[in-house]
Formats: structure tokens, C-alpha cells, sequence
């Protein structure tokens, strides 16, 4: 019955929302308390220095060992310092929200959650918020009642630094999503997905009808692709600015954020190719100009009890943007769904080529922005897991997104 949930800025979840716009009375920081909140028994806070590489190992040690993973737990995600560089050091991100909880005894770390800051485009309108991510509470402390005051303490830290809002991603079903979308699979290595139990064989196929299904291209067929460079960035954050505004929950990115984003952050990535974490890709014309732009970052699993593999490459779809409805009076016309569902069916098999390239095994991607349109037909299945979507302390309409052209999802 959401004992907690109940008390917070949030909709509920039996709620129909009249207006958009924030819950609580507007406050200032002066009238948050400097003071953490108390917590019980042998537990203290600390804040996560994650530049320091002791600390950020107590980070990948308790998310790898507890944070969300597969029913019959062979897979665990693999965090690794580049990933930690680019997710958790955005620009304008804080060391004091990094925040830990730590056993006073042995100092041993047994719960996390983080905050980066982030501007949102809710419709119309632009809130400054963050984006709370990596909640995680250690297997053997479970169902204590810790998260809620996770949840207070980092609240309390935000809004001490004026920020009133938040952005978090959740499998669970709590009061209440803005919107609910479903990750699908992409097989780029069907033998090794299989081998290792990822995917299983349909009962009317044979192994060599599955990889056949399956094969890409060796070459990228998409005239003009190239990896995205530094010069690239003010025209593609043009391009990626209009085609965003198709939809009604976007996060803004100003210059650095972009950069960011989509070049990376770590130096070290260009002497230790394998540890790269984000791939960005522009499309430029005959006239020198970028016509589109698509990312993907790598995640891999760390493999468990197996003798032949020990790592699952996998790519997760990020942002892309094309110009190929622009020309199109009304972009939202079915002759301009077809022209960007033709240029994106394109572009996203060559995003599966070059992450195969990369030596990922499976490119995965959620049912948002306008991926309905090439999902289907790039061969891409639905997984079991679905990603809610949630606005703290701001109420909204239900977000439906870009092109809906749901069959299978
Ligand atoms: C969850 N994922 O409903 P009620 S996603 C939010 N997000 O409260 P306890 C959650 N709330 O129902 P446990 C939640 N999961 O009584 C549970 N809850 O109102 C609520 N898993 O607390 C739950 N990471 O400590 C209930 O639960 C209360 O010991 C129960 O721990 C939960 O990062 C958890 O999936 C998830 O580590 C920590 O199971 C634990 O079961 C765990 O007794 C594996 O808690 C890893 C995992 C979650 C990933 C994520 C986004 C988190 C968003 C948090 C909300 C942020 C609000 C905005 C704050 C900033 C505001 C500003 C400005
Ligand atoms: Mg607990």
C-alpha cells in the first residue's frame, strides 16, 4: 500500500491528472535542514569520493553483487570505471550526491544512490531536476525500510542545492509512471546468446535457421557514416534539438552536457579501445552536411559459471536523430513516417553492424522515442523486462512519445 510512497510529492497511482505542473509549495533551500537524516543501529552516511578508485571499487563490489540482475543469476552487469566516468560525472554532477551507507564497524558499504543534474522538457515546459539512478540496498539488508530513507537523504541533498525535481527509471511499479516502455532484444551473436543461455532455441528451428535469421551484412551500407568528432558536435545538437522536439519528455543537453554525452569524458578510453563506453556516429552528406546522428554505449555482463565465455558484449541504443522528416509540412504525416521509418531502418542496421564490429553480442533498445518504427523489422524481440518512467514532485499527463506503431510490443 506504498506506506512510503504515500507521503511523498508523487501521483498516485489511482489519480487522474488535471493540470501539469510541480506538487509541493514552492520552497528554498534555507528551509531544507543541513543535517542528514539519523539512521538506525551500526549504519552511517558517506559520501562516495568515485574518483578515488578504492571507493569506486565499494561501488562496482556492491552493485555487482546486488544490484538488479537475471532470475537464475548467471549474468551480472559489468560496471567498470569508464562507465562510472560517463554516467556519474556528467557535467555539473556532485560528489555529495554520490551517497552511501556504510556498517560503522567494518566501514564495509551496504547501500547506495546517486544524483546527476539534468534539465527536462515536460511538453512546454523546462524543470531543473536531477536524475536519480543506481539505488541499490545489499541482498542481506533487505526489506529494513532503508530505501525510503535513501530516498529522503539524497532528496534532502538536491533540494539543499535548489533543485526540487526528479527523473528515475524503475522495473518496479510505484506511484505513479509518466510512461512505460519495453526493452527489446537484438541477436548480433546468436551462437554465443544461445551457448550461454540468453536465448533459447524456438522448438521449429535448428541452430543454422537461427544464425542465418540473424546474419548482418559484413559492411555498413549507409553512404557517409562515419564515427562522430568534436567538430561535429554544434551541428548535430542542431539537428538532435529538432528532431527532439517530436516528443514531450526529453532532457535537454547544453553544449558541454552534449559533448559529454556523446564523446565520453575518459582520456584513457583511446589506449584501451575494449573499456570505450560511448559510440557516436553522424551521417554527412554529399554538401558536407550531418543529415543524421545515432549513439550506443556499451554494458557488458559478466558471465558466471562458464568455462568457454566469460563476458557478454552488449550495446544499448542511446539518442539518434534524423533530418529525414523535416522537409515534411506535417512531420507526424504518414508520408513523413514513412520517409524516417525508411532512413531509420537503415540506420539502426548499420548501428547493429557496427556494434557486432565492436564485439557486442546483443543490441538492445526500449519501445521509446520513435523505435517503433524499425524494431520490428531490423528483427529486433520483445524481452521480458519493462522500464517505468517517474517525475517526482511534478505531476504530467501520460507521455506516449514519438511514432506509435505498436504491434508486437
Ligand atoms: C525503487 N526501485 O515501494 P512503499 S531503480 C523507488 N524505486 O516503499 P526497503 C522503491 N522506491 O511501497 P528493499 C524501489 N524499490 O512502502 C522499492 N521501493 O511506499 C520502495 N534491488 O524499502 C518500496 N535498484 O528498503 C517501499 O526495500 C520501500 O530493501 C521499501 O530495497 C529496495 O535506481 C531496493 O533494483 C530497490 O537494491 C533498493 O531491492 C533493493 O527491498 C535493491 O524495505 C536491486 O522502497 C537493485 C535495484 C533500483 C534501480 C533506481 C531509481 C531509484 C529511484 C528512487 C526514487 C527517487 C525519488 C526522487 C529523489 C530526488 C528528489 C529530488 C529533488
Ligand atoms: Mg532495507
Amino acid at each position: 500500500d506504498y506506506k512510503f510512497w504515500k507521503t511523498q510529492p508523487v501521483t498516485r497511482l489511482d489519480e487522474s491528472v488535471q493540470k501539469e505542473g510541480p506538487i509541493d509549495r514552492k520552497k528554498t533551500p534555507d528551509e531544507i535542514s543541513d543535517q542528514p537524516l539519523p539512521l538506525l543501529g551500526d549504519f552511517e552516511w558517506c559520501t562516495v569520493d568515485v574518483t578515488d578508485q578504492k571507493q569506486l571499487e565499494d561501488v562496482f563490489l556492491l552493485l555487482n553483487e546486488n544490484y538488479v540482475e537475471d532470475r537464475d543469476a548467471t549474468f551480472r552487469f559489468k560496471y567498470t570505471r569508464e562507465f562510472f566516468n560517463w554516467s556519474l560525472r556528467s557535467p555539473g554532477w556532485k560528489q555529495d550526491w554520490h551517497v552511501g551507507v556504510r556498517v560503522g564497524s567494518t566501514k564495509k558499504l551496504v547501500a547506495f544512490i546517486s544524483a546527476i543534474p539534468v534539465n527536462l522538457r515536460v511538453r512546454d515546459n523546462t524543470v531543473r531536476s536531477v536524475e536519480i539512478n543506481f539505488l541499490c540496498v545489499h541482498k542481506q539488508l533487505r526489506g529494513k525500510r532503508l530505501t525510503p530513507v535513501m530516498i529522503k537523504e539524497i532528496t534532502r541533498r538536491v533540494n539543499r542545492c535548489d533543485i526540487w525535481y526528479a527523473l528515475y527509471t524503475s522495473g518496479t511499479i510505484l506511484p505513479s509512471p509518466v510512461s512505460v516502455c519495453r526493452y527489446t532484444h537484438r541477436p548480433l551473436n546468436w551462437s554465443k546468446l544461445h551457448d550461454v543461455g540468453f536465448t533459447h532455441m524456438p522448438s521449429h528451428a535448428t541452430r543454422n535457421q537461427m544464425i542465418a535469421k540473424y546474419t548482418l551484412p559484413k559492411a555498413t551500407s549507409t553512404e557517409g557514416l562515419r564515427p562522430m568528432e568534436e567538430k561535429d558536435l554544434d551541428e548535430v545538437r542542431l539537428l538532435f534539438e529538432k528532431y527532439q522536439s517530436r516528443f514531450d519528455l526529453v532532457q535537454n543537453f547544453d553544449e558541454a552536457e552534449f559533448k559529454h554525452w556523446f564523446l565520453g569524458n575518459d582520456e584513457k578510453t583511446a589506449s584501451n579501445p575494449s573499456s570505450k563506453v560511448i559510440y557516436s556516429y553522424v551521417v554527412e552528406n554529399q554538401n558536407g552536411q550531418i543529415s543524421d546522428f545515432f549513439s550506443f554505449y556499451s554494458l557488458p555482463f559478466t558471465i558466471l559459471n562458464n568455462s568457454v565465455h566469460k563476458e557478454l558484449g552488449i550495446g544499448y541504443l542511446f539518442y539518434y536523430a534524423s533530418d529525414a522528416d523535416l522537409e515534411y509540412a506535417d512531420r507526424f504525416s504518414p508520408e513523413a513516417t514513412a520517409a524516417l521509418k525508411e532512413r531509420l531502418c537503415g540506420l539502426m542496421n548499420d548501428a547493429c553492424i557496427l556494434a557486432r564490429d565492436a564485439k557486442m553480442d546483443v543490441f538492445n533498445a526500449l519501445t521509446s522515442q520513435d523505435n517503433a518504427l524499425f524494431l520490428e523489422p531490423l528483427k529486433f524481440g520483445p524481452g521480458d523486462g519493462f522500464l517505468n518512467f517517474y517525475l517526482f514532485n511534478y505531476r504530467a499527463f501520460p507521455i506516449t512519445g514519438g511514432i506509435k506503431d505498436d504491434k508486437s510490443y
